[in-house]
């Protein structure tokens, strides 16, 4: 590869190690400004809903007088700030440097986590969702807020992209999470994504993580851009689809696409069959006797 746009020499090899960085103020103040105002339309597009939409998943505590969001489903999509940041080098240089050259948009999330309810997310690799041909995936975090303790930072086990795609069903479906004991895995092991406002944390998409229930007084509003190197094609029966060639190539956010999937040694389980309600991971988890952070109470 060649020299590396932004990211230092030691921050590529804790990539490789950890399955894991942070990299604190990477994103100018005003366009974190911009995103906030943008989560405050959404606020108000929740206000009077009783279900989720195709842009707005509501949390279990969620009322038509008491709007509470999840999150903001494909936020690029509907709106042009969580677009334009998507695609400016803010992002995509570090991307670069970790996957090369040439890369395309999985998907895009905003987990709001907001204070005192944000909900937590079980331990899964994202792999269990989407495995692919192969694993130069990433999800870029944007934090917009400062991430402590007790705001449900992201927690990550360094080092589990090396290992196995862990046992991700329960009771005969694909549940979304897994169990950290028959996995051999502690929490304990876990190292929490802290920073200030602005920074990012990029994740790979086979390292086992989640995160806890928001009980603090501070919200921890996370933007994931999900983005894959262009020759990691979805495997059939994955959580993800190409679609026509002209919607998969409309996916490219720099370089050159490709109809070559690149073959790699990567171990795989196909996250069939689907659970009797699809949904966001939230809605999924939660028909899961499998039960990670509500063990730990609400
Ligand atoms: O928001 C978080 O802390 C967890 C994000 C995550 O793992 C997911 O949404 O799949």
């Amino acid at each position: 590869m060649s020299s590396p746009e932004c990211l230092t020499a030691e921050e590529i090899a804790a990539y490789d190690r950890d399955g894991f960085i942070v990299v604190e103020k990477r994103i100018p103040d005003d366009v974190v400004a911009a995103c906030h105002d943008e989560i405050a339309r959404f606020r108000e597009e929740a206000r009077g809903l009783s279900a989720h939409t195709d842009r707005i998943d509501l949390e279990d505590s969620h009322t038509a007088d008491d709007p509470r969001i999840r999150r903001i489903k494909l936020p690029h999509a509907i709106s042009r700030v969580f677009d334009d940041l998507m695609r400016s080098d803010w992002i995509l240089a570090p991307v670069r440097d970790l996957i090369g050259p040439n890369v395309r948009l999985r998907s895009s999330k905003l987990n709001m986590k907001s204070a005192r309810y944000g909900a937590p997310v079980d331990w899964h690799q994202d792999w269990a969702f989407y495995p692919h041909t192969n694993d130069d995936i990433l999800a870029v975090g944007v934090f917009l807020d400062d991430v402590g303790p007790e705001n449900g930072p992201l927690m990550v086990i360094p080092g589990s992209h090396r290992g196995p795609v862990f046992d991700h069903h329960a009771d005969g479906y694909f549940a979304g999470t897994m169990s950290m004991a028959a996995a051999g895995l502690s929490e304990r092991d876990a190292v929490r994504a802290m920073a200030p406002r602005g920074s990012i944390s990029i994740h790979h998409v086979r390292v086992v993580h989640g995160s806890d229930r928001n009980r603090s007084a501070r919200d921890r509003g996370v933007l994931f851009y999900e983005l894959a190197a262009a020759d990691a094609f979805p495997i059939a029966g994955s959580m993800a689809t190409i679609g026509t060639l002209e919607e998969f190539d409309a996916l490219m956010l720099c370089g050159e696409s490709t109809i070559e999937p690149r073959l790699a040694d990567v171990p795989v389980r196909i996250p069939l069959p689907q659970p009797p309600t699809q949904g966001s991971i939230y809605e999924i988890q939660k028909q899961a006797r499998i039960k990670g952070f509500e063990t730990v109470g609400a």
